[in-house]
């Protein structure tokens, strides 16, 4: 006897969505990012509180669009920029279909992860949690308290213990956000990495040499503003005036160093990495200014381009009316 006819099975659908990463400063946020991506997008250091903007970067697989948003560390905030900062944070929060919480599971940071667990209760959205750098772990038995933990503290919960640096057990948790998202369509095309514009990078990326480069409050006291972005009618020069404004005449000694070779070091660090993006040649010339006390100024620190932006959080990502509410 014939079998009856069948209907193939649908395909699996298409899923697509915001995913923010929150922790608390240095778990290893943006470090993750860049390893989901395969690029250096988002800036990173030793240094904690180093990512100060909500960032965008794209992550596409076969069966789904994860938009993935950087942000800045989370924690009891008293000063003026670190305030915005981390207000800049729970605006991302806010957005998210699916939280990605990372922590670092080697160093855990207590009043921060408090202070997140706090903010969990009251937002309804899937939960996957990254515990990281595992590979700072000698004995992985350290992690079952910490897992037992987590648990607890948000129910619904996914954990999974992950290196970024390394890349271990990411694919898991892609798999993982994969799962959480929402159906829905491809927000941006296929060879999209971010929505950030280049000129923003390069401020960034020049932010992250004063990390590498010098200690001390330096690189907290500093802030980059691309005064000058052309590219050339060819396409394939750019040339960029940059400034780093600093809060003391002595911080700019120091960022300028001896005879211009510490400025000189950070300028060429960050146009080798443009180049290195874009292809093209670039041209960088960073200038110091001194900007006295600009942390504590309100008006300074939108003006350095910090802080969430007014009006439409999504920044048009995508239409409003897809996003889930809160
Ligand atoms: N050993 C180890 N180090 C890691 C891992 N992930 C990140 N790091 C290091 O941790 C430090 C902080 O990394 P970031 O990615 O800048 O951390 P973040 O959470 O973005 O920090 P903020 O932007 O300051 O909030 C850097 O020195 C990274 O190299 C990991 O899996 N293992
Ligand atoms: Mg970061």
């Amino acid at each position: 006897m014939d079998d009856p006819p069948r209907t193939p099975p649908a395909p699996p659908a298409f899923r697509s969505g915001i995913v923010t990463l929150a922790g608390p400063p240095n778990a290893g946020k943006s470090t993750l990012l860049n390893r989901i991506l395969g690029e250096k997008l988002s800036i990173c250091s030793p240094k904690p509180q180093t990512t100060r903007h909500r960032l965008l970067g794209v992550c596409h697989r076969p069966g789904a669009q994860i938009l993935f948003l950087d942000t800045p560390g989370v924690f009891h905030a008293r000063d003026r920029l670190n305030r915005t900062l981390v207000e800049t944070a729970w605006a991302a929060v806010a957005e998210a279909d699916v939280l990605l919480i990372v922590l670092d599971a080697a160093r855990p940071a207590s009043a921060s992860e408090r202070l997140l667990a706090e903010r969990l209760k009251t937002i309804a959205r899937p939960v996957v949690i990254a515990l990281n750098k595992i590979d700072l772990l000698p004995d992985k038995s350290g992690l079952l308290p910490l897992i037992e933990h987590w648990a607890a503290e948000v129910r619904a919960a996914t954990l999974v213990p992950i290196s970024a640096l390394e890349g271990t057990q990411v694919e898991e948790l892609l798999q993982a956000l994969s799962a959480a998202l929402p159906e829905g369509p491809p927000y941006f095309p296929e060879d999209a990495l971010t929505d950030a514009p280049l000129r923003f990078l390069a401020a960034e990326w020049i932010r992250e040499k004063i990390f590498a480069f010098t200690g001390e409050e330096i690189p907290y006291a500093a802030a980059v503003t691309i005064e000058t972005f052309e590219e050339a009618p060819t396409g394939n020069r750019i040339r960029i005036e940059a400034i780093i404004h600093l809060e003391r005449e002595s911080q700019k000694g120091i960022v300028i160093g001896r005879g211009g070779a510490m400025l000189k070091k950070i300028g060429t660090a960050a146009r080798l990495e443009l180049e290195r993006l874009t292809g093209k040649k670039v041209f960088l010339r960073p200038t110091v200014r001194v900007e006295r006390n600009w942390r504590k100024n309100e008006r300074a620190i939108r003006r350095f381009g910090y802080g969430a932006p007014p009006g439409d959080p999504s920044r048009g990502l995508r239409p409003r009316q897809t996003m889930s509410g809160e």
